[in-house]
């Protein structure tokens, strides 16, 4: 068999294939890489180099990037071309009970000093700590902070990081289960570091995963490859947005749009919540509250505000609504077993739940985005789709007995739960592209799975108001971004309750450098509009909303470049150095794209933080003084500004006079020579873009940017870190 082949055991078998790119996949038992609401485009083809050989433990895979070794008991080894051992699955473990689908568990051991990231959005990591994560898409009902787990959207990835390199598993399994890390001990003397251990337990379904090895650039091109390149944003994603659950009516969000432009604020999005809707009803209006919708939202556009309206799934249960007579009409609601409608209680009161793992309805429910459309939004937001639903059940959630389509597979909500924000996020990216096929959708979906990338972005949810949130809230982003989920970002201020002004404004400063850059607040969280901190905090937020709109270039082509190689906007510190135990520990800073290193300030009463430097020489960029990394540096952070250092060598767009993008550049390293580039667009559309590389060199005693081997001329190019 191309790619590998299948090995038998007494009592099972598995199969294990290399595809072209160099993903392996290993299914136990029967189970194969599709059907998969993970692989974008089906199973990549399989490498027909790699073939499974006879070996002195039993038999291998050898490819270009791993070595799959099988062992005669079961155990599975996956080793880097130089031998090295990534990881060792012992043999598994299934409970078989009669007829139907079997839990089953899997322990893997992973060098000693070795790290994990991932498991979707978990507001402790990024690095996860021993412990058990469960894998159950859940809202956790209340504002969460650090220690909440599991949140909305969970996934079984796992990118493991260590001093023998770095790797991503994934089992690709939609059932609830949960991942056990237990930690290795560290060196301890023996000369016999005892490997960290990761057990994985699933209720059902197959146990199959993949596994892709390399650098951390490769293993997200790699990621992105099998499930689908992040989706792009329309341009004006990435501009400073304002929700509020709330606004209650059009003139507040008129005397709140007035609010910014009267205070010289920046402002691309506005968001209304569910409180627009008619008694809660999804794809409804509130007319008398909203009466005339579609002209508030030209006249916002006119000022180059779009509006984004809240999609919850959830329909209000109600003969005569035209959303749930519809449904009924196409069969689009969650039946049980019986064949009767799956009823939940949500904010519209009793509601049913369609079925978005039918591409059917899938049709039809993206269809109804056109009401949006036409009312003047130009984006959505998913929310409540773990799915949530209030009281009705014991869970949160749908029975675990409702009955799904499961795309022709059939089968229950223990299937189905995982992958319905997923489904659902599938269902408005298709149907916003059917309706404007020139624009890119703008989507973002509370709950989603592995390649919820395909369709859109997320959010943080319900994060608290508090310290602990701020921090939770870079911990989420890094962590989906290690996930293949690159655009997010948290409720600017915390969702819930009053921030004081100076939570505020360090929370701006941490979103204003993230994706997904929005203030939000919850009906009794208080305001979040920056001139509602007092004068001090507004001049931050001023200073925040300049430094992004000046960088907006930069995070353009950073969203061009996750869309077309999965690397995140927002990664680790470690991204280059994942052998760097100590980089692996940061959790308080991370690289935004290749030039800069951005070091947020997440405590009360700082004027000063310590930021731990990769390798190499970085330049304070309010100062321009020079510090040579590895090693750890204190910089100020005063109220107004977060430390951010900028590589040698970086060649950063931003945003100059009028239309025009300026060059500025780092003093690369005397010898060195550095680089960047320029992706652009027309801000919307499939048009092809146009990306510029830049390389940075010394040149006779001076720095130099370069592009095509000559020297720029048709940019503004500022020189910044040459003393004097
Ligand atoms: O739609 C209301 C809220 C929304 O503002 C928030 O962003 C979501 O995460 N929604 C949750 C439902 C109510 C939660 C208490």
């Amino acid at each position: 068999m191309p790619g590998g082949g299948v090995v038998h055991f007494a009592r099972s078998s598995l199969l294990v294939r290399v595809a072209v790119g160099g993903a392996v996949f290993c299914g136990w038992d029967g189970a194969e890489p599709e059907p998969s609401y993970a692989l974008a485009d089906g199973c990549p083809q399989a490498d027909a180099r790699a073939v499974l050989e006879p070996d002195k433990d039993g038999w291998r895979v050898v490819s270009e990037r791993i070595t799959v070794v099988v062992f005669r008991d079961g155990a599975v080894e996956f080793r880097t071309p130089g031998g090295v051992v990534l990881r060792r699955e012992l043999p598994p473990r299934w409970w078989d009970r009669a007829g139907r689908p079997s839990r089953w568990v899997q322990r893997s051991r992973t060098p000693a000093d070795a790290d994990v990231f991932g498991l979707g959005g978990r507001p402790g990591g990024p690095r996860l700590d021993a412990g058990t994560y469960r894998l159950w898409n859940t809202d956790p009902a209340e504002p969460f902070g650090p220690g909440v787990d599991p949140l909305y959207i969970t996934m079984p990835v796992m990118l493991v990081a260590g001093g023998a390199g770095c790797h991503l598993v994934f089992h690709d399994n939609t059932w609830d289960g949960r991942v056990v890390l237990r930690e290795g001990e560290r060196g301890d003397g023996s000369g016999h570091d005892r490997p960290g251990c990761c057990e994985v337990r699933m209720d059902g379904g197959p146990l199959r995963y993949w596994v892709i090895a390399g650098a951390p650039g490769r293993v997200l091109a790699g990621w992105t490859a099998l499930t689908g390149r992040p989706a792009l944003p329309p341009r004006w994603a990435l501009g400073y947005q304002h929700a509020r659950w709330g606004f209650g009516s059009e003139r507040e969000v008129r005397r709140v749009v007035a609010g910014y432009r009267e205070h010289g604020l920046p402002l691309a999005a506005v968001h209304l919540d569910i409180d627009h809707f008619d008694g809660h009803r999804v794809f409804t209006v509130d007319e008398r509250a909203f009466p005339r919708l579609p002209a508030l939202a030209e006249e916002l556009r006119r000022d180059g505000i779009r509006l984004v309206s809240i999609v919850d799934p959830a329909v209000k249960a109600e003969p005569g609504q035209a959303v749930y007579d519809g449904g009924l009409a196409v069969d689009a609601f969650v039946r049980d077993a019986r064949g009767d409608l799956v009823r939940g209680v949500v904010w519209p009161g009793e509601t049913v739940f369609p079925d978005f793992t039918d591409p059917a309805v899938r049709r039809w429910w993206g269809g109804l985005y056109a009401e949006r459309l036409e009312r003047g939004f130009a984006g959505v937001w998913h929310d409540m789709n773990e799915p949530t639903s209030f009281a009705a059940f014991g869970e949160t959630t749908l029975p675990r007995s409702a009955r799904h389509a499961l795309d022709g597979q059939g089968g229950d909500h223990r299937a189905a739960h995982n992958v319905y924000g997923l489904a659902m996020a599938r269902a408005g990216y298709e149907g916003l592209l059917r309706l404007r096929p020139k624009e890119r959708p703008f989507l973002f979906s509370r709950s989603g799975w592995a390649g919820m990338q395909r369709y859109g972005g997320t959010w943080s949810g319900d994060v608290a108001t508090g310290w602990p949130g701020l921090r939770a809230s870079l911990a989420l982003v890094l962590g989906l971004g290690l996930c293949g989920v690159p655009y997010s970002g948290p409720d600017v201020g915390g969702f819930s309750a009053d921030p004081s002004p100076e939570l505020y404004v360090r929370w701006f400063q941490l979103g204003a450098y993230l994706p997904f850059f929005r203030t939000h607040s919850a009906l009794d969280g208080g305001r979040r509009e920056p001139w509602e901190f007092g004068a001090e905090a507004l001049r931050c937020a001023r200073e925040a909303l300049a430094g992004r709109a000046r960088l907006l270039p930069y995070l353009y082509t950073l969203a061009h470049l996750a869309h077309r190689t999965g690397a995140p906007y927002v990664r680790p510190v470690w991204w280059h150095q994942p052998q760097d135990a100590a980089l692996r520990a940061v959790g308080d800073a991370f690289l935004l794209g290749e030039a800069l290193l951005v070091a947020p300030v997440l405590e009360p009463g700082a004027t000063s933080r310590a930021v731990r430097l990769p390798r190499g020489t970085w330049y304070d960029t309010a100062t321009g003084a020079a510090h040579r990394g590895p090693g750890q540096v204190v910089l100020a952070a005063p109220l107004d500004r977060v430390p951010v250092l900028a590589r040698a060598g970086a060649v950063i767009p931003v945003d100059g006079p009028g239309d025009t993008v300026e060059l500025e550049v780092w003093a690369p390293a005397p010898d060195a020579t550095g680089g960047g580039s320029l992706v652009t667009d027309s801000g919307d559309g499939w048009a092809a873009p146009r990306r510029e590389r830049y390389v940075s060199r010394w040149r006779e005693g001076a720095v130099v940017v370069e592009r095509d081997g000559a020297v720029v001329t048709d940019r503004v190019v500022r020189v910044r870190g040459v003393a004097g």
